[in-house]
C-alpha cells in the first residue's frame, strides 16, 4: 500500500504572483509625488532580482531626474542601494582609521591612484570602492586595469586581507558589493540621467556607507568637463552629499574643484598611470600634487588625525616625497594580482622604462599652436570627446577600451606658446587623426595676449557638515 501523502489542504486559492508595482511607482514619481521607504525598496528589489525591465528602470531614472527627490527619499534610496549587497565588516581595532575619498569624475583625474596609498602610508585603512568611466570621464578602475594582471573585483574577505596587509585597496562594485548601484549606474549612462543630484548622491553614498567609514571626502567637480558644469549646481550636490551622508551617520565633507582643464598633463589610461607614478615619486604636475595633498589633508583633519588641514596636506606630501606612498602602491598592485616583478619594475623604474612595461598605442601625432599666445585654457571636454572616439573611453556600457590611447599636454595653463610649437601629443591606435578631429582638438587650445601667469589651484572650497568638522577655527 502506498504511504499516505501529505494531508490535502482545504480549498485554499493559489497565491497570486506579486503584482509588479513598478508602473505605479513610476507614475507616482512622474507626477511629482514622493516615494516612501517601501516604494524605494520595492523599486531597488525589482532592479536587482531582474523583475524590472530596462525600459522601466530608464523611466524611473528619468522621472527622478526630472522631478528630483527630497532628502528623505535620497537617504532611502542610498540605504536600499547599500543593502542590495553585503556590508563590509572590520575589526574593532580599526575604528577611527577607515577613510576614503570619492570623485564625481573628471578628465585626467588620477587622484585616487595616488591618494589611496598615500593615506595608507599615513596609517589609514582605505577600502575604496571605485567606478568605471561614465560619459567622457575616465574611471579609476579602467586605469588600474590597464596594468596587466590588476584585478578590480575582490570579495569582502579579500578586501579585509588587503587592508590588513597593505592598508588600502581599490576595487569595483560587484554582485556582492552594492549590485543595485552597478545596474543603475550603467542605465544612467545610456539614458541621459547621470546629472541627477539625488542619483549621484545615492550612488556615491551607498558605496561609501557599505565601507563603514569614519570619514569621507567627496571631490565634487564643476566646469565644462564635469558632470555638473556650474559651481552653483556643484555646491547643491555638495550640500546633498554632506546632508544625506551626515543623516546616515557618515562624517563627510565635499570639496568643490574646477574641471575645465584636464587634471595634470596626461589623459588616457596608461598615460595616467604613468603620471600617477610620477606623483608617487614626489614629482609630476603641480596641480595633481596640489589636489592630492589638499584632499588628503582635508580627510586627515576631518578624521581628527591632525589639527589643521595644512598639517594633513604636509603629511600626505611627505609620504609622496619619502617613497612610502609608492611602496604601498607597489604592495597594492601585487596584492591585487599584478606580477611582483612588474609591480616592482613599474614602481622603481624610470619614466621611459614604465612606458615600455605598460600597453602603448601604435602611433603618436603632435598638434602645433596656430599663433603666439599665453595658454588660458586647455579645454578638457573636446579633448576627452575626441579621445573617447579614438577608443580611450566608451560610447556604450561594456565596450572595451584601448588602454594606450590618450594625450600628453606639452604645455601648461599660463605658459607662453610660440606659433608652430607642439602643444599636445596624441597617442592613437587607428588611422591618423581626421580633419574634424584635428579641428576639435585645436579648439581645446585657448590662447590670449596676457602675460604668462601661475596656473590657479583646482581646489575651490570645502563644504563641511552642519557641525563644522573637528574644530571650526582650524581649517
Ligand atoms: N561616482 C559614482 O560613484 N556615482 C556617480 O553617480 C558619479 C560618480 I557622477
Amino acid at each position: 500500500m502506498a504511504a499516505p501523502g501529505p494531508p490535502t489542504p482545504p480549498d485554499v486559492p493559489m497565491p497570486l504572483p506579486e503584482p509588479n508595482p513598478l508602473p505605479e511607482l513610476i507614475r507616482l514619481k512622474r507626477d511629482g509625488g514622493r516615494l516612501d521607504e517601501a516604494d524605494v525598496r520595492g523599486f531597488v528589489r525589482a532592479v536587482v532580482d531582474g523583475r524590472a525591465q530596462g525600459a522601466q528602470i530608464g523611466a524611473m531614472l528619468m522621472a527622478i531626474r526630472l522631478r528630483g527627490m527630497d532628502t528623505e527619499e535620497t537617504a532611502a534610496l542610498t540605504r536600499a542601494l547599500a543593502e542590495s549587497g553585503q556590508q563590509l565588516e572590520w575589526p574593532e581595532a580599526w575604528q577611527g582609521q577607515i577613510v576614503d575619498k570619492h570623485s564625481t569624475g573628471g578628465v585626467g583625474d588620477k587622484v585616487s591612484l595616488v591618494l589611496a596609498p598615500a593615506l595608507a602610508a599615513c596609517g589609514c585603512k582605505v577600502p575604496m570602492i571605485s567606478g568605471r568611466g561614465l560619459g567622457h570621464t575616465g574611471g579609476t578602475l579602467d586605469k588600474l586595469e590597464s596594468i596587466p594582471g590588476f584585478t578590480a573585483i575582490q570579495s569582502p574577505e579579500q578586501m579585509r586581507r588587503l587592508l590588513e596587509q597593505v592598508g588600502c585597496c581599490i576595487v569595483g562594485q560587484s554582485k556582492k558589493l552594492v549590485p543595485a548601484d552597478g545596474i543603475l549606474y550603467a542605465a544612467r549612462d545610456v539614458t541621459a540621467t547621470v546629472d541627477s543630484l539625488p542619483l549621484i548622491t545615492a550612488s556615491i553614498l551607498s558605496k561609501k556607507s557599505v565601507e563603514r567609514l569614519s570619514a569621507l571626502v567627496v571631490d565634487v567637480k564643476f566646469g565644462e568637463a564635469a558632470v555638473l558644469p556650474s559651481q552653483a549646481q556643484a555646491r547643491e550636490l555638495a550640500a546633498a552629499l554632506v546632508g544625506v551622508g551626515t543623516g546616515l551617520g557618515l562624517r563627510v565633507a565635499a570639496a568643490l574643484t574646477a574641471m575645465d582643464n584636464p587634471l595634470g598633463r596626461s589623459v588616457g589610461h596608461t598615460l595616467e598611470v604613468e603620471e600617477a607614478l610620477l606623483c608617487l615619486d614626489g614629482a609630476g604636475p603641480p596641480d595633481l600634487r596640489d589636489l592630492v595633498t589638499r584632499l588628503g589633508g582635508a580627510l586627515l583633519w576631518l578624521n581628527r588625525q591632525v589639527e589643521t588641514q595644512a598639517k594633513g596636506a604636509a603629511w600626505v606630501a611627505a609620504t609622496l616625497d619619502d617613497g612610502s606612498a609608492r611602496g604601498r602602491f607597489e604592495q597594492m598592485l601585487e596584492a591585487q594580482g599584478v606580477d611582483p616583478g612588474l609591480a616592482r619594475a613599474l614602481c622603481s623604474g624610470t619614466p621611459a622604462r614604465r612606458r615600455e612595461l605598460l600597453p602603448r598605442a601604435r602611433q603618436q601625432e603632435e598638434l602645433c599652436a596656430p599663433a603666439d599666445g599665453t595658454v588660458e585654457l586647455l579645454r578638457a571636454l573636446p579633448l576627452a570627446q575626441v579621445l573617447r572616439d579614438l577608443g580611450a573611453g566608451r560610447n556604450r556600457a561594456g565596450q572595451s577600451i584601448r588602454p594606450g590611447v590618450g594625450a600628453e599636454l606639452l604645455v601648461g595653463v599660463g605658459q607662453r606658446l610660440r606659433r608652430g610649437a607642439p602643444w599636445v601629443r596624441v597617442h592613437l591606435d587607428g588611422p591618423a587623426l581626421s580633419i574634424p578631429q584635428r579641428r576639435i582638438l585645436q579648439g581645446a587650445l585657448v590662447l590670449s595676449d596676457r602675460a604668462p601667469f601661475a596656473a590657479p589651484s583646482p581646489f575651490a572650497e570645502l563644504v563641511l557638515p552642519p557641525t563644522g568638522g573637528p574644530t571650526d577655527t582650524q581649517k
